[in-house]
């Protein structure tokens, strides 16, 4: 049988017969001790930043790789291979040759639409790098929250910090908090991608400075919303609890606004030792088209020389962004062609993409009309097999592996209230995720919904097992295992 690996290695070649592993626990008990017992050349030429060879026999396991970072994924894919029968746990005998197609494979979680704990966050981290994943992009700030301290400003916390979408609590991140977080992400060989969202959706950041932001403004998209999902409409000066995007800008004429950016920036980029720090860009609908591209050149210039490289979302392609700078497409997979313009124009000035197609892989999009919770406004409920059916490169025309630096899963949270929903929107989808970021192209070897569809159900032991609260998707025969029903 196809072991059950996700995302799907470049090769796997089963040499027959099974190595027994002895002793009851668990899978993540079982893959310790084989790990722990492999032989293994971390200092082999041929395996590139990522990638690694596996071999799986009757006498044991073999890890081969470049670096500390292809060990760590020969040893995810080690515990993937763990299989159980009525004897026990076992590993079918293979042969493993794997490396990563696209070198940013992320997640991200909005945790100002929610506050979510930084022990949810470091959960997510472990269960995403089990996928392969590289990167965790935090929304630290948005109309309805602030939720990192900064030092020099702990005014922002103070007045911006206190409430959630729907009126729910608030928090945010201490600076111990985002060390935590940022140790757990190195662990597990992930980055952390802060992102700061400017000119838009800046309404927390207003209530403590709001001589630096404009009073909302109350265009079509507030109203229609406030009118689908209740909740009062955003006013100068008090929390904002609803779900409306647009409505809040940062004011390119305060005298103030470059240096608060500069104090932002700075922090964040301090905070994070990764190499990218998000500035936002999106949804500026209450901004003039002068004064977006002057705030987005004005922050991306000031991310570039704290040394990160700036990323923004879509949008900010039309403003001037430094050399290198990352674009993050939110479009469709049908894309609006201004959406498409605007990637394309900051790809011909040598900018790269990651791609987050919000009908494709947008977590918090519900899976069909009967979830709980959840968004619809990009094309209806997104299946699981819709987040998996589809490839990088066939998105945007134009837009190939060479421009394509990622794939990054989105999971917004102004209906996602806890940890168990983050789980349930993200399992399985995030798994289509790490796969299109990850594995081969479309239609190669197992990488069709058929193989996925099964690789998946199989993971479901595995996943109950690491106490992951999954989606039960009807669309997935999930494999039973009962030894672990009472989980
Ligand atoms: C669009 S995608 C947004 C977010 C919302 C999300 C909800 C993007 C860059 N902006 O502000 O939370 O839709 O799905």
């Amino acid at each position: 049988m196809t072991p059950a690996l996700v995302p799907w290695p470049t090769s796997v070649t089963l040499t027959g017969g099974a190595l027994r592993a002895e002793g009851a626990g668990t899978r993540s008990a079982v893959a310790a001790t084989l790990a722990r017992d492999a032989s293994r050349d971390t200092s082999a030429a041929e395996y590139g930043a990522e990638g690694y060879a596996l071999r799986v026999d009757g006498d044991g396991v073999v890890i081969e790789s470049s670096t500390a970072a292809g060990a760590f994924y020969a040893e995810q894919t080690l515990e993937q291979l763990i299989d159980r029968d009525d004897d026990g746990f076992f590993l079918p005998c293979a042969d493993i040759r794997d490396e990563p197609r696209f070198a940013y494979r992320g997640v991200m979680l909005d945790v100002a639409r929610h506050f979510h704990s930084a022990s949810t966050v470091i959960s997510l981290i472990g269960r995403a790098a089990a996928l392969k994943l590289n990167a965790l992009h935090l929304h630290l700030t948005d109309d309805q929250g602030w939720r990192v301290e900064i030092a020099s400003h702990p005014e922002l916390t103070e007045r911006g910090s206190s409430s959630s979408t729907g009126g729910d609590p608030g928090g945010f991140y201490t600076r111990d908090d985002v060390r935590l977080i940022v140790e757990a992400a190195e662990r597990h060989h992930m980055i952390v991608v802060p992102e700061i969202d400017v000119p838009g959706h800046t309404h927390a950041l207003g209530l403590s400075h709001p001589d630096l932001v404009a009073d909302p403004v109350i265009g079509e998209e507030v109203v229609a919303v406030t009118a689908e999902y209740g909740g009062e409409l955003p006013r100068a000066g008090a929390p904002y609890t609803g779900l409306g995007v647009g409505f809040s800008s940062l004011r390119a004429d305060a005298a103030g606004t470059e240096a608060l950016l500069r104090d932002v920036f700075g922090e964040v980029a301090a905070m994070t030792p990764g190499p990218y720090v998000h500035l936002g860009g999106d949804e500026a609908l209450g901004t003039s088209t002068d004064d977006y591209r002057a705030l987005v050149a004005l922050a991306s210039r000031i991310v570039a020389e704290t040394g990160k490289t700036p990323v923004a979302w879509h949008e900010a392609g039309d403003a001037d962004l430094p050399d290198g700078s990352v674009v993050q497409f939110w479009g469709l997979l049908d894309p609006d062609p201004e959406h498409a313009r605007r990637v394309i124009r900051a790809v011909s000035r040598g900018g790269q993409v990651v791609l987050s197609p919000a009908d494709a892989i947008y977590l918090d999009m519900k899976y069909d009309a009967s979830s709980p919770m959840g968004l619809t406004w990009a094309n209806g409920p997104t299946s699981v097999e819709r987040s998996y059916a589809w490839d990088p490169a066939d998105v945007i025309a134009g837009i190939t592996d060479e421009h394509i630096l990622g794939v990054e899963a989105a999971m917004w949270t102004e209906t996602i209230a806890d940890a168990a929903a983050v789980e349930a929107m993200a399992f399985p989808r995030i798994a289509s995720a790490a796969e299109a970021a990850w594995s081969r192209p479309l239609g190669s070897p197992q990488r069709d919904w058929a193989s996925f569809r099964a690789r998946v159900g199989r993971r479901g032991p595995a996943w109950r097992e690491a106490g992951i609260r999954f989606h039960a998707s009807p669309e997935i025969d999930w494999d039973q295992d009962s030894s672990y029903n009472q989980l």
